[in-house]
Order: structure tokens, then C-alpha cells, then sequence
């Protein structure tokens, strides 16, 4: 899969992408991933990638031409375009499993105000927020996705790490899981862990996951 990224902080990408399973992706060719500068689409003397918005108001807005200039050049005929901003619909893990399926995409992150409509209009296949808090542009959105996207990749995970037990994949939070010390500190492991009874195992672990999930995220039910 390859995703490209378009961000005004190409500063930011440093670091988080290039550790552990992310690392390992792109090191055995399962992900190829590049960051662009939207300042080096900008001509004018100033570099300007920003303006103030038509009929006022606070802020200012990434102006089209260089958002329209990187899209012709780093797209091609099935490169998803994905917007980042806080008006976008909800990133979630079934997103996540779709946007794994897709081979190019390019995810355009947001500053300021935000984009003139008209990138929206005729650029945007999708347009994704990570959640309802306020950040102060698109680049840890973008670092989010791309992590979520890269671990259901095909390859990616080892046996160790495979990703289909997990929660959000069943729908429902994980049961509690305990490791050695059987007692620590005076507090004990339930006793059916410890029972080497499967079947008893399984139940219990069906029936925490269910309780755990109603106490903190009754939304998943
Ligand atoms: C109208 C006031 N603001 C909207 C709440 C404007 C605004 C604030 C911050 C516009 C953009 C930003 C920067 N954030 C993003 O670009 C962003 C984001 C986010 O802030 N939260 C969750 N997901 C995302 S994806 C991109």
C-alpha cells in the first residue's frame, strides 16, 4: 500500500512512523509511505499557502492552488483523497478495515480554518476527524490513521500480534487478563485462570468481556 501525505509540518512525521511495527512494514515493502511539504506547491515569492476567508471572519484558509497543484501531481486514477479535518465523519476500526483494502492514498492535512470548499468539492473522496477535541492541524490525525491502517495490512502483524482477537473487532471491550505473580500484594488471580478448565475459561472470559463493556462503554452494545 502506498499513502502519501500532504501536511504544512512535514517536521512532525519524524519519529512516530519510523518505530516498531511501522517500521518493520515499511522496512519489509508492505507499506510505502511519503510525507509533502504543501509549501514546496506554493510559487509566489512568499510561499503562501494561506489567505484570509471571502466575506470575513476569523482565521485564515489554505488557499486552493497549491492543495489542487499536489493532488494532479501526486495522484493517479485510484488514489483515494482523504481530507483531514474536524467537520470529517468519525474515524473508526471499520473504517480502518476499509481504507486497508485501498492500494494509494493520499491524506491531506489540515491548519487554520481550514480548506476553501472547493478542494472539498472537487478534490475529496472522504473527509475524516480522529474524534471531537480540537488539535492544532491534521498531522497527528494523519499519523493515527495511517498507524490503525498499517497494522491490518496484510503481513504486518506477526502470529503474536494478530490483530482478529482484539476488541472493537468483536465489538466489545477485552476480559481482564492477569499474568504471574498468582498473588501479588495480597491480590489474587480468579481462581477459575488458574483451573486449566477451557470451557470455564472461555465462559468467564465471554461474560467479563460483556460486563466490562456495559459499565464503560454501553455504546458498544
Ligand atoms: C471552527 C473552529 N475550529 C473547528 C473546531 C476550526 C479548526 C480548529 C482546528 C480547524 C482545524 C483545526 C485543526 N485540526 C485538524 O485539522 C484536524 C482534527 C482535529 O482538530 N480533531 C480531530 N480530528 C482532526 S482531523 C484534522
Amino acid at each position: 500500500m502506498r499513502i502519501e501525505v500532504l501536511t504544512l509540518f512535514p517536521g512532525m512525521f519524524a519519529g512516530p512512523l519510523d518505530e516498531s511495527i511501522i517500521k518493520r512494514a515499511r522496512e519489509k515493502g508492505l507499506l510505502d509511505f511519503r510525507i509533502h511539504n504543501l509549501r514546496d506547491y506554493a510559487h509566489d515569492r512568499h510561499k503562501t499557502v494561506d489567505e484570509r476567508p471571502f466575506g470575513g471572519g476569523p482565521g485564515m484558509l489554505l488557499k486552493p492552488e497549491p492543495i489542487f497543484e499536489a493532488v494532479e501531481k501526486l495522484t493517479r486514477e485510484n488514489t483515494r483523497v482523504i481530507l483531514l479535518s474536524p467537520s470529517g465523519r468519525t474515524f473508526n476500526q471499520a473504517i480502518a478495515r476499509e481504507l486497508a483494502q485501498v492500494h494509494d492514498m493520499l491524506l491531506i492535512s489540515g491548519h487554520y480554518e481550514g480548506f476553501d470548499e472547493r478542494v472539498r468539492e472537487c478534490l475529496a473522496d472522504d473527509e475524516l476527524s480522529i474524534g471531537d477535541y480540537v488539535l492544532t492541524n491534521g498531522a497527528l490525525p494523519a499519523m493515527v490513521i495511517v498507524d490503525a491502517i498499517t497494522r491490518l495490512l496484510p503481513g504486518v502483524l506477526g502470529d503474536d500480534e494478530s490483530s482478529h482477537e482484539e476488541s472493537f473487532s468483536h465489538g466489545l471491550l477485552e476480559y481482564p487478563q492477569y499474568t504471574r505473580p498468582a498473588e501479588f500484594r495480597g491480590m489474587k488471580v480468579p481462581e477459575v485462570l488458574l483451573s486449566g478448565n477451557h470451557a470455564q475459561i472461555a465462559r468467564w472470559r465471554a461474560e467479563e468481556a460483556a460486563r466490562q463493556t456495559k459499565e464503560r462503554r454501553p455504546d458498544l452494545l
